[in-house]
């Protein structure tokens, strides 16, 4: 048995933890120029655009599909803006194959491996071609073949799954690690604790990624740790950490492309704290300007990282104005028809909410399932959708009502 042993001190002096300050990681400056004498990673042309397109792809999704929920189109939606350089620099560091657990705002990951708008939409209006047959508000992505793990709306459970599926792929010896995304709020849960000393003890090669914007709703930061943020609880574990500035592409995807290599080559987890801002409300359902002030926001719209990046990217000769009026135009097309398609399609068949439980459908469900088509045959002008699918008219009216998470 191993005991961690430490020198002997024979006066009673407390430590603090505040001796350690951890400083934060930047390769781009707020003008796009690269920093003197900074050290960067190597990003060639193609996937610097790569990234550069998911950006703004993910940027014109939110701004549609969040205009979409106030037109009353669709019943809720989280977007990730201000926080598109922490997430897609941060999946694009990894391998594709590599697993990604997130939380909710991490769809700029997604649409960097490739999920198309329509996926995107289906899952959104839960239609019939939704992986998830509409059971899951919106929002609530995932892919089985681009390696994304659905999200689930209970704070931090993602984070001891990534410490189990990681220590799989060790077992598995393919290489391959996972990266679990959290905001700074779902750190203050039990879970947060349990999956890093996990993964610390099990030496599973997990990159655990901190988007530490700000807020956790309307709670400030500031109320949620007494220490120096979320970096120096990796100490307590025994594990590597960084911190970034979470708004520098280039900051982003080096680190993430170390701590990568740490997790794969050494089987070892390692901790990253983003630093950012939500420059966005919470969610749709969310007002913020209850609970900060214009001042800072703007602050932060001036720290705006995909504008950052495109600066950087221009300076290279890689990209210009016109490639990006094209682009921002022809991706607003792409959704705005994509999203008159999604909303159009009919909802998944009404069996298929007593399917996916047990192997075969019980009597109890069974018997639930026929209460509810004789309800709807009675009652078709309450419930549209299901109506619908029961051939009763083809009225596909949506059902509006807010939800939150
Ligand atoms: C266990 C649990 N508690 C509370 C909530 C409600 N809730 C949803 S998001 C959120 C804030 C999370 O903040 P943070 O982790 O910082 O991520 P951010 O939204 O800032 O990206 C809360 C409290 C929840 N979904 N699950």
């Amino acid at each position: 048995m191993t005991m961690t042993t430490a020198h002997e001190i024979h006066t009673p002096d407390f430590l603090s933890g505040h001796e350690v300050k951890i400083p934060t990681y930047r390769v781009l400056s707020q003008d796009g120029s690269q920093i003197e004498g900074a050290e960067g990673p190597n990003l060639d042309r193609d996937k610097a655009r790569r990234i550069y397109q998911a950006m703004i792809g993910t940027r014109v999704l939110d701004e549609r599909m969040m205009s979409a929920q106030r037109q009353g189109r669709l019943s809720f939606y989280m977007q990730c803006t201000g926080e598109e350089a922490a997430v897609i620099g941060a999946a694009a560091a990894l391998d594709d194959a590599d697993m990604i657990m997130a939380q909710y705002r991490e769809q700029g990951a997604l649409l960097y491996r490739g999920f198309s708008i329509d996926e995107f939409m289906n899952q959104l209006f839960g239609n019939d071609l939704d992986y998830g047959k509409g059971r899951q508000m919106p929002i609530h992505y995932g892919s089985r073949k681009l390696h994304y793990m659905t999200i689930s709306s209970p704070l931090a459970t993602q984070i001891p799954q990534a410490a189990g599926y990681a220590y799989g792929q060790k077992l598995a010896g393919d290489g391959l690690c996972t990266l679990v995304f959290f905001g700074e709020g779902a750190a203050s849960e039990g879970d947060f604790h349990a999956g890093l000393n996990m993964a610390a003890v099990h030496e599973a090669p997990v990159i655990f990624f901190c988007r530490n914007n700000g807020y956790a709703i309307s709670t400030p930061s500031s109320e949620q740790y007494a220490g120096d943020g979320i970096a120096p609880r990796a100490f307590g574990y025994g594990m590597h950490v960084i911190r970034v500035d979470g708004n520098d592409l280039l900051a982003v995807y080096r680190a993430t492309q170390d701590a990568r290599r740490i997790a794969v080559e050494q089987n070892k987890p390692v901790l990253i704290e983003a630093m950012t801002y939500r420059l966005a409300a919470h969610s749709s359902s969310d007002d913020p300007s209850g609970y900060r002030s214009k001042k800072e926001e703007e602050i932060w719209r001036e720290k705006d990282p995909v504008l950052r990046f495109r600066t950087w990217l221009t300076a290279q000769g890689w990209w210009s104005d016109d490639e990006e009026k094209s682009l921002q135009e022809s991706l607003r097309r792409e959704v705005l028809e994509t999203l008159k398609r999604a909303e159009k399609r009919p909802p998944p068949p009404l069996e298929s909410l007593v399917t996916d439980v047990y192997a075969e459908v019980t009597p109890a469900l069974q018997g639930q399932l026929e209460e509810l088509t004789a309800h709807i045959r009675r009652y078709p002008d309450a419930y549209p959708k299901g109506a619908r699918l029961l051939g009763l008219g083809d009225d596909a009216t949506r059902d509006d009502s807010q939800g939150g998470i």
